[in-house]
């Protein structure tokens, strides 16, 4: 038996080459698509759906048989079907490409078997698919519906901040592979705290709607993943309704909103500042206006509850949850800034216990103790890291200007920096 793995929602030569090679081993051929978790894990978010890649390959002439591979490394492949060879193409050079392999080869030795080796077809036209795929995927009817399928498909969705079309990237493309595991994130997160911060503006709604678009149409430039918009308090009803429309245009896939008014602050403040909510009548009133709002299905609305922040009550929390779903609400947002991650835990059980499916976002900045697998096992769907990547990049700038400043050249500190080599060919040129 010949098996070989497809992650791909287009047949192109390449494809048909690694068949080719198959068939000239003899024997049973089955083909594996790998299922859509992993999909959009490992590789890109899929532009059909898993049972239409099924049907792709099954129509590919000379394919015996195809199973959905539900898991990147092979295990279960070797464990199920005992292949005698495996096909793969020799585009091994990523870490987690090497990682794959590394899982393969040890599974031969294992089980028994062949890797067999097809040179990786690199043609224009080929590169040309992959662009036009990666177009696609960045397309804003294609980006916006990801979060909600996203959060059917993955356990929890990986969320992390961005405030630049260079955090985008990072975001976008970082995966760590660590040889026995491969991972990346799922989601972007536009902060209000790091947007402002960025901007040298403190994080009160000060900077405008233009200015934080301009930020999304940054990082939507350079990216594919699915955006989730910090909205602040949502504005007047009246202008919160065109937000809506606008971002939905954009093709960011969430916006969450607060249930604060007036002046508002940031939330880690917590009743260090004044801060007012909002009434539960006044705040369901402008999630109801946004879902009517809202032209296509695939937008959501999400509303972020700060009773926990401002020591309300767990009662209050739950009350204000049932009401903002009844009003239209997406997904609720249930914030606190202890360091420990009990009452929220307690909110997201409670709010489980009465409303299954209504997803739960959670922002572990304070209690950053917790994992994501406890936070699903709590029925978290999305888990946002809200600030990291700028508080990581300001003490590394900071220390780079006083190493100048003190030392009167750059000598001292060019060490803990990037390469200059490496920072004119960061940016990829088309
Ligand atoms: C943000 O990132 O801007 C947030 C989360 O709203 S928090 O800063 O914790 O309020
Ligand atoms: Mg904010």
């Amino acid at each position: 038996m010949v098996y070989t793995c497809f992650c791909t929602d287009i047949i192109h030569e390449g494809h048909l080459n690694i068949i080719n090679e198959c068939k000239k081993l003899g024997g049973k051929l089955v083909v594996g698509v790998l299922c859509d978790s992993e999909m959009v894990r490992y590789n890109r978010f899929p532009t059909i759906s898993q049972q239409e890649r099924v049907e792709l390959v099954k129509s590919i002439a000379g394919v015996d048989e195809v199973v959905v591979q539900n898991h990147i490394f092979y295990d279960e492949i070797f464990e199920n079907l005992h292949p005698d060879y495996i096909v793969h193409g020799n585009n091994w050079s990523s870490d987690s490409m090497q990682t794959i392999k590394k899982n393969i080869e040890s599974l031969i030795e294992k089980h028994g078997g062949k890797l067999v080796e097809v040179p990786y077809t690199r043609n224009p036209d080929i590169q040309k698919i992959d662009r036009q795929m990666h177009e696609k995927l960045s397309m804003p009817e294609f980006r916006r519906g990801r979060l909600k399928k996203l959060i059917n498909i993955v356990p929890i969705v990986k969320t992390c901040e961005v405030h630049s079309g260079l955090t985008g990237l990072l975001v976008e493309k970082t995966v760590v592979s660590n040889g026995e595991a491969i991972d990346q994130f799922d989601a972007m997160w536009v902060s209000s705290l790091c947007d402002s911060t960025e901007k040298g503006k403190p994080d009160i709604e000060l900077v405008d709607m233009t200015s934080r678009f301009r930020t999304i149409e940054d990082v939507m430039e350079v990216t594919t993943k699915p955006i989730i918009f910090d909205g602040d308090t949502g504005g007047l009803t009246e202008h919160f309704v065109y937000t809506v429309r606008s971002l939905e245009r954009m093709g960011v896939s969430a916006v969450i909103i607060e249930d604060k008014t007036g002046l508002k602050k940031n939330s880690l403040f917590g009743t260090e500042v004044e801060q007012t909510q909002a009434s539960i009548e006044e705040f369901s009133a402008k999630i109801a206006a946004g879902k009517n709002a809202q032209l296509s299905d695939d937008f959501m609305i999400i509303a972020r509850i700060e009773s926990l922040i401002l020591e309300k009550g767990m009662e209050d929390a739950l009350a204000r949850a049932r009401a903002f779903v009844k009003a239209g609400a997406d997904g609720i947002m249930i914030h606190s800034r202890r360091k420990e991650p009990d009452e929220i835990l307690e909110f997201c059980d409670r709010f489980r216990a009465e409303n299954k499916k209504t997803p739960i976002v959670v922002v572990p900045s304070s209690f950053n103790v917790i994992t994501e697998e406890e936070l699903a096992k709590h029925g978290v769907n999305i888990c946002i890291y809200a600030n990291q990547l700028l508080r990581a990049a300001f003490p590394a700038m900071e220390n780079a200007a006083r190493s100048i400043l003190t030392h009167h050249r750059a000598k001292e500190i060019d060490s803990e920096l990037m390469p200059i080599k490496q920072i004119i060919t960061l940016i990829d040129e088309l």
